[in-house]
């Protein structure tokens, strides 16, 4: 059957296409990631997303793939992971570590207190999007890029003497992809387009100008819809679910996708209804483009960051990134990867949707590493860090959401496996809310997760002084963390200080009996609830007793090589190159050890850090990056940045440091988006700091960065920054006080306090006066 769809009007869909084929690429300040070649592998794609679908652009010539996510698409089905009776092994447990028998408490724990089943679920690809031009072998003047500020990928080629473009972005408003083709003649589009899936279960149909491509998991319960409807001025035929578009000038593809997942307990939603609703209401392409546009634009302009463009700034940048490892003066690359981690939030968390997972969204596999899922022992904090800073809190609220689910399994688990009251989530979880430790009990016992996540509440509250929301949303939740920790903390019988017992220092040193990061952990939460009470007005005898317990809990130790102690007893390995520096916390994301309060545990802290050495997996030197911006020593810092670039060109390489792909995804080695997220959060934190309750403008500015721009740099006691900064010194500041707070900011050895007025600016000169 041939269709005929003439809705488009070529002379419209010419006239953008001639402006954008001539740009070109010296706009080196502009916030794109630009290549001149196709992707060769998954790591070199483009990726756009609207929170709850994700796509991967590769820009082929003959063959366009665009590989698709849909967030809720994963294994598994609804579960309590909670293992019955576990408590009864608790003391048992106790005992046995505090006998110095480590293995026989391991072998216990395996036994009896882990999770059932033992391995959580995994987040799974959904599809791939094939748009086949067979008559394109002659091409030329070849570019593809991602367009952060409007929120668009583009590909731009000539094949012969007619020029092709394709658009493709993912709409926030309108819950689906819309993929434009043009040609800029009249009648020379020809292509044929067709959906498929690497899932076993799968069917594919079309019928006139729509494909539908049905998948089932493995193992599990979900499935999944995704529909494509096609819109062109050319002739349209369908055959064997494909669709092919002749003599066209321009077409519009719409994607959506829906699996049958309602909630973590729920599973009874009508995928194939909801992904055709999507469809049945998405509005035309010009209509998506400027909603989706006005959407993007609204969180992605809030923020600015101008960094001196250079001469490798002007470079594509897969050879950019190449180039910075030998010669890093680009300081614009850090103002792109920056930027680019705000897209990558804005396009993997908002409003209604699930939070950014290992992956942020994008996955294209079965079994990817990790699973692909929430692993909350730094993973899935970390991704949040420059959320706050970077002026997108609403984009955090993905996280409060799973926070809230997490209470409630996670309650169940403290009942279940520690006869306590509260919640707590160990160190991983997935789309079925897991909370019980998994894997193995050398390291999945590790009881402050659901403690550290809570902290993002506190810290959304500090930003933007929001009480309604402290009042009904975080405060509750961090009580519940708090109230497990009040029933959980146990006397250790050599010191007679309160310790967490069992756990563990994430990832290193197996099960043990109190680890200096879950103490740290552990005393930030209390005082963050005991600060809550305070400015609700309530709980004023819970807050005492948090007060009195916190001062029990065994304090940060300095050990005998001068490093700050890992665990309770002084056998840290100088030599352990670990990945995790967990008993860090305290200085990043944690505050209570600081260069001005604590000078000896900052030493020892530094001591601890240089013992790990500078290499690490992405997040790793992410982390490394945040920790020397907290110790104020932003050369340091930018060595950690450097490292953080380090070029990974071919994905399959998976041994080796961390550092960058070709499309500036985190290499953990393999893609983890976390580093995106904590290496943003560390270039702001040399820019400027706010957890000591003043702004402390550029406290770590590296040489390498000795001149800049920022606006819309968000700080504590919801103050937002305009500064610029020459010479490496500050020339000027703007403090936009968004809820009249006094403030208070410190610039090197200045300092100034004064009272502000809700919504309204003030601006001091270099040497922090009024003016
Ligand atoms: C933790 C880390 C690994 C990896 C995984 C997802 O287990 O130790 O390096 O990032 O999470």
């Amino acid at each position: 059957m041939i269709f005929r769809f003439l809705q488009l009007s070529k002379a419209t869909l010419l006239a953008g296409f001639v402006i954008s084929l001539c740009m070109t690429p010296s706009h080196a300040q502009d916030l794109k990631l630009w290549y001149k070649q196709p992707s060769k592998q998954w790591e070199d794609a483009l990726p756009v997303g609207n929170g709850s679908l994700a796509a991967m652009v590769f820009g082929g010539v003959e063959n366009e793939r665009i590989q698709f996510n849909e967030e809720t698409l994963w294994t598994g089905e609804p579960r309590s992971y909670a293992h019955k009776g576990a408590s009864q092994y608790l003391a048992q447990i106790r005992t046995l570590l505090n006998e110095g028998k480590q293995k026989e408490a391991e072998e216990l724990a395996s036994e009896h207190f882990m999770g059932v089943p033992l391995r959580q679920m995994a987040y799974q690809a959904f599809g791939d999007v094939h748009i086949d031009f067979p008559e394109h072998r002659n091409v030329s003047d070849y570019r593809r890029e991602l367009d952060l500020e409007k929120g668009i990928a583009q590909v731009y080629y000539k094949n012969g003497n007619v020029g092709f473009k394709r658009e493709v972005f993912a709409s926030y408003p309108a819950k689906a992809i819309y993929i434009k083709l043009t040609a800029d003649q009249s009648g020379k589009l020809n292509f044929a387009v067709r959906m498929d899936a690497i899932h076993a279960q799968k069917n594919i149909t079309g019928h006139a100008n729509e494909l539908t491509l049905q998948v089932k998991v493995e193992n599990g319960v979900l499935e999944g819809v995704a529909k494509m409807k096609v819109v062109t001025d050319g002739k349209v035929s369908h055959e064997n679910g494909k669709i092919n578009v002749e003599n066209a000038t321009a077409a519009i593809l719409i994607l959506s996708a829906a699996t049958n997942y309602v909630d973590y307990q729920n599973v009874n939603g009508n995928a194939a209804a909801k992904s055709a609703a999507i469809l049945k209401n998405a509005p035309p392409f010009d209509k998506a483009l400027k909603e989706h546009i006005a959407d993007h634009q609204r969180l992605f302009g809030r923020f600015a960051l101008h960094l001196p463009v250079k001469a490798n700034s002007a470079l594509p940048t897969d050879e950019r990134l190449v180039k910075f490892k030998d010669n890093p003066d680009d300081p614009a690359f850090l103002a792109l990867y920056v930027q680019y981690a705000r897209y990558l939030l804005i396009a993997s968390s908002r409003p209604g949707t699930h939070a950014a997972n290992l992956q942020g969204k994008w996955n294209h596999q079965l079994k990817p590493s990790w699973d692909s899922k929430y692993t909350v022992n730094i993973n899935t904090e970390m991704n949040y860090w420059p959320v706050e800073m970077g002026n997108l809190p609403e984009c955090h609220r993905p996280l409060f959401a799973m926070i809230a689910d997490l209470s409630k399994t996670g309650a169940a688990v403290a009942k279940e496996h520690y006869n306590a009251n509260g919640w707590l989530v160990h160190h991983n979880t997935d789309v079925w809310r897991g909370a019980a430790p998994i894997n193995a009990s050398n390291h999945g016992i590790w009881v402050t997760g659901g403690a550290w996540l809570s902290l993002h509440l506190w810290e959304h509250y500090r930003f933007t002084q929001d009480k309604t929301f402290l009042e009904k949303t975080a405060y509750p939740l961090m009580k519940g963390a708090a109230a497990f920790f009040v029933d959980f903390l146990v006397k250790d019988p050599k010191t007679g200080m309160l310790i967490s017992s069992p756990s563990n220092s994430p990832e290193n040193g197996g099960l043990v009996a109190g680890p200096t990061m879950d103490h740290q952990i552990i005393r930030a939460l209390f005082k963050a609830c005991i600060e809550s009470a305070d400015v609700l007005k309530t709980d004023q005898d819970f807050a005492a007793k948090l007060e009195k317990l916190s001062s029990q809990i065994a304090p940060n130790q300095v050990g005998k090589a001068g490093q700050l102690q890992e665990w309770m007893t002084d056998i840290d390995d100088t030599t352990s190159h670990h990945r995790h520096v967990s008993h860090l916390w305290g200085v990043y994301p944690g505050e209570e050890i600081t260069p001005e309060k604590t000078p000896e545990l900052i030493q020892a802290a530094k001591k601890s850090l240089g013992f790990r050495g500078d290499d690490g997996t992405g997040w790793s030197l992410a982390w490394k990056i945040n920790y020397w911006a907290r110790f104020l020593d932003g050369e340091h810092a930018y060595t950690m940045i450097r490292k953080l670039f380090n070029p990974i060109m071919d994905a399959s390489v998976k041994k080796g440091g961390g550092g960058s792909y070709p499309n500036l995804f985190d290499a953990h080695p393999p893609f983890q988006i976390d580093g995106n997220f904590g290496g943003a959060a560390g270039i702001l934190e040399l820019l400027a700091q706010s957890h000591l309750g003043e702004l402390h403008l550029l406290p770590a500015l590296p040489k390498a960065l000795p001149e800049g721009k920022v606006s819309g740099l968000v700080a504590r006691g919801a103050f937002e920054i305009t500064m610029e900064w020459k010479n490496g010194q500050l020339q000027r500041v703007d403090v936009l006080s968004k809820a009249g707070n006094p403030c208070h900011v410190r610039y090197g050895s200045k300092r100034v306090t004064f009272d502000t007025v809700k919504g309204k600016h003030y601006k001091l000169n270099a040497d922090l006066q009024l003016q």
